[in-house]
């Protein structure tokens, strides 16, 4: 007998198991960055940027390789529109390369960079791609590293200077901005650990670096609204579950210390709850660049959060009997699926922050502004079967469709990424994309990932 005929409940609930079905305005979309992308590194009159100097020093990344060339997406951008759209995209989110609008950072505007970027809007545009915009994704002019960098609150005024450019020309064009990608990471691996450009390790550097970030974009949220007056604009960090290693004190409350230092840090002053009280005064932490008002710029309310997730992070105490509670990260639990970056896979943790930021945090509206995985793919098939990333972004599609079913405002998903690109000081070694690139050849070629996307976009549905 069918009893789902005879209880409306079960029907509701069979169709909803079977069917995993995306609202149809959702925003399907695929992210990149430009300086993993872009190559031209020093044409039509770009600047020098912290990843050009950084990249080009011996041994900074794998394989001394640099983002000189890249996907040459500067010069092969109008094939690569061509791509999103055989893929269905309906939304695109990319970033400008600072360097190309001002060479210097401030001052004089070149004016063959902004042209790139209009033609790229319009040629996304008229191929019905929605432009989402992040104005910077790590690479700030070499000039004003050279003033400081971000630990030097003068380059936040400088972002403004030029978020505000780039709003007066293409926020006619433009609704969605977001202003920073990832500021933890320009400020943790660039500033402390030294991983990225440009390369420090300081910790007071890194703190004002964070600060000057997170003011920067509270400057700039006001001056995005009224050079593009329909724009949404929001902020992208990246999210990670903490789990404590066991339920012992002293690891739960290390855990939370690491939720305070890795997601809280940059999160609650953005909703006006100030830094984490517990991490400044457990690391000791001077907090003597902050200016009478800064919190209150920082806080200025923002349309959505861009949300960017990979995995979650397990985290014991350093000595539970003796309660020191400084976070120790462990290694993924054994057995666990991990990909190439050493990542664990972890769909719930998706879910998890989706309605944390949802129930907690009080976003009006989120998008999932990265997600997705590097698989040692095979070129020689004369299809790329990267059955591993299928099955990685359906896992985790099918926890975003169960937190729309929970009321998370989720309005869209970009994966990461749109191609194989420079990942950073793994160079070309790790492949992101749902398009394979050749880097001799620049030959690209759609993954089975891709047909796959195109027809999870066209039918709006997980199957
Ligand atoms: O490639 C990066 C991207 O630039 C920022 N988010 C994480 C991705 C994968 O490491």
């Amino acid at each position: 007998m069918d009893t789902s005929t005879q209880i409306p409940y079960l029907t509701r609930l069979n169709s909803l198991t079977r069917d995993m079905q995306f609202p149809p305005d959702f925003v399907w979309g695929a992210a990149t960055s430009a300086y993993q992308i872009e190559g031209a590194w020093n044409e039509d009159g770009k600047g020098l940027s912290i990843w050009d100097t950084f990249s080009h020093h011996p041994g900074a990344i794998r394989d001394n390789q640099t983002g000189d060339i890249a996907c040459d997406h500067y010069h092969r951008w109008q094939e690569d529109i061509s791509l999103m759209k055989s893929i269905g995209l309906k939304a695109y989110r990319f970033s400008v390369a600072w360097p190309r609008i001002f060479p210097q950072g401030t001052g004089k505007l070149n004016p063959q960079g902004l042209d790139f970027y209009q033609r790229l809007v319009d040629g996304l545009l008229s191929a019905d791609i929605e432009p989402f915009i992040t104005l910077y994704h790590w690479d700030l002019p070499q000039s004003l590293q050279d003033q400081g960098g971000w630990p030097n609150r003068d380059t936040a005024k400088a972002f403004v200077q030029y978020a505000d450019q780039v709003s007066r020309v293409l926020g006619d064009r433009v609704k969605y901005w977001i202003t920073f990608n990832e500021p933890f990471i320009v400020a943790w691996l660039g500033y402390l650990i030294g991983e990225h450009a440009p390369g420090h390790k300081d910790r007071d550097e890194m703190l004002r670096a964070a600060h000057h970030l997170l003011l920067a974009h509270g400057w700039s949220v006001p001056i995005l609204r009224q050079n593009a007056p329909h724009a949404q604009v929001g902020i992208t960090l990246d999210f990670y579950p903490v789990t404590p290693a066991s339920s012992h004190f002293a690891d739960r409350y290390a855990a939370w210390l690491q939720d305070g230092y890795r997601n809280r840090w940059l999160l609650d002053p953005l909703v006006a709850r100030g830094y984490p009280p517990e991490v400044i005064q457990f690391f000791n932490y001077p907090m003597d660049f902050i200016q009478p008002g800064d919190l209150e710029v920082i806080a200025t309310p923002i349309d959505f959060m861009g949300m960017n997730y990979y995995s979650r992070q397990i985290i014991r105490a350093r000595d539970r009997e003796n309660e020191d509670f400084t976070p120790i990260p462990l290694p993924p639990p054994s057995g666990s699926e991990i990909t190439e970056m050493g990542w664990e896979v972890y769909p719930q943790g998706l879910f998890e922050w989706l309605t944390r930021l949802t129930y907690e945090y009080r976003f009006p509206a989120i998008y999932v502004t990265e997600n997705g995985a590097a698989y040692p793919d095979n070129p020689d098939d004369c299809r790329i079967e990267d059955t591993q990333r299928i099955h990685y972004l359906r896992e985790h599609f099918a926890q975003a469709w169960r937190a729309l079913q929970v009321g998370v405002p989720l309005k869209g998903y970009f994966v990461w990424s749109l191609m194989d690109n420079f990942e950073w000081s793994h160079g070309y070694t790790k492949r992101f994309g749902l398009i394979y690139v050749d880097f001799k050849t620049q030959e690209r070629r759609m993954k089975r990932s891709a047909h796959w996307y195109r027809q999870v976009i066209a039918s709006g549905k997980l199957d």
